[in-house]
């Protein structure tokens, strides 16, 4: 008959664990033997249920060493877990193949595009001439795009900024011309109005080296009392001098934009240039038509004022010599690193 108590029973059965504990040589290893040393279902607690087999007296001092040697069994998992830890983190700290000594990798970081750098320019020379900066929708209401604009439908004006409809009968603006009315409308009829708008604008065009569908403009607006042609005429002349890094000389050609009346388009060489050096078409402009005074609520018996669109992107190929406007959002890296 075996002479075997279940004391034997428990203290066979910690031995072995405890030595299984130790001899394990990875943090799986410790993970297996710690589910089934210390399992619900397990030996230890297989034990526990006989309690009911021994003698009164004997069940809670052998209840006591169970749990004393699960404990211990516990204890003994943590223990190596933590050496298991200690040894990989030393290894990682010897591992030569990191040095903290070599010298880091230079960082690559962006730079800004050549539009944003031109319109951020445009913003400094303007908000220096009084001007503040104002914002309006991409997407913009016919009425807005055009009718505001003196430019009804089937006028024949409609067809000088071929359009992106869309189906919801909105357009995606032509021009930033839209942000004129706004700009107006928002004064609620009290000048003096000075404000540029850049932005984003779309025309469904067949792109080639100086058209896009997509391309940048600044409007630029001054609406008080007395304002005149000549007050538009010193105002660009000044931007562009400090826009370009150096004094020009403009002339004005008339041109017919629906929205102004007289209208010009404006061109500009570096004031000094002989006779016959070539000048250079930069923006359209003009005196504000009284219907868009109107239509933007200020009185036209009262006030009047010039309003302005440039072209940024062709702006920006003057600036820094870039033969194909294409270029400017083609998102190519050889083009853009080298601004
Ligand atoms: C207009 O868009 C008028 N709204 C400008 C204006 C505002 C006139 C206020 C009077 C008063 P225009 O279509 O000419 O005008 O365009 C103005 C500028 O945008 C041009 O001088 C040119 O620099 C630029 N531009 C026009 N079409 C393109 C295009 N497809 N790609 C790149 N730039 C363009």
């Amino acid at each position: 008959m075996s002479t075997t108590t279940p004391r034997d029973e428990l203290e066979r059965l910690s031995r072995e664990a405890l030595a299984a504990i130790e001899a394990a040589e990875s943090g799986e290893q410790l993970e297996q033997i710690e589910k089934t040393a210390l399992a619900r279902k397990g030996p230890l607690m297989s034990l526990m249920r006989g309690i009911k087999d021994l003698p009164a007296e004997e069940r809670a001092p052998f209840g006591q060493a169970v749990n004393a040697a699960r404990q211990s069994l516990e204890e003994a998992v943590v223990s190596r877990r933590d050496a298991f830890t200690a040894q990989r983190l030393a290894a990682e700290a010897s591992d030569t193949r990191f040095d903290p000594s070599e010298p880091a990798r230079p960082l690559s970081h962006g730079h800004l595009h050549p539009i944003t750098r031109i319109r951020r320019e445009a913003e400094e020379v303007f908000m220096g001439l009084g001007f503040s900066v104002v914002d309006g929708p991409e997407v913009e209401t016919e009425a807005y795009n055009f009718d505001y604009l003196n430019i009804p439908s089937h006028h024949p004006a409609r067809d000088m900024q071929d359009t992106m409809w869309l189906d919801s009968g909105h357009v995606m603006r032509t021009h930033t011309s839209p942000v004129q009315l706004r700009a107006m409308q928002r004064a609620e009829g009290k000048p003096p109005v000075r404000v540029i708008a850049p932005g984003r604008v779309f025309r469904n065009e067949q792109p080639d080296a100086t058209h896009e569908h997509t391309f940048h403009q600044v409007e630029g607006l001054m609406v008080d009392e007395g304002v005149s042609v000549a007050d538009m005429k010193a105002v660009l002349r000044l931007a562009l001098s400090r826009l370009f890094g150096g004094s020009v000389e403009v002339r004005l050609r008339p041109h017919y934009f629906p929205f102004v009346e007289p209208g010009f388009e404006l061109d500009m060489r570096p004031a000094g240039s002989p006779d016959d050096a070539p000048w250079l078409e930069i923006l359209g402009c003009g005196m504000v038509h009284p219907e868009v005074l109107r239509a933007g609520g200020m009185d036209p018996e009262q006030v009047s004022g010039f309003a302005f669109g440039m072209g940024l992107d062709r702006l920006a190929m003057m600036r820094f010599g870039i033969e194909d406007v294409r270029w400017m959002m083609s998102g190519d890296l050889r083009f853009l690193q080298q601004f």
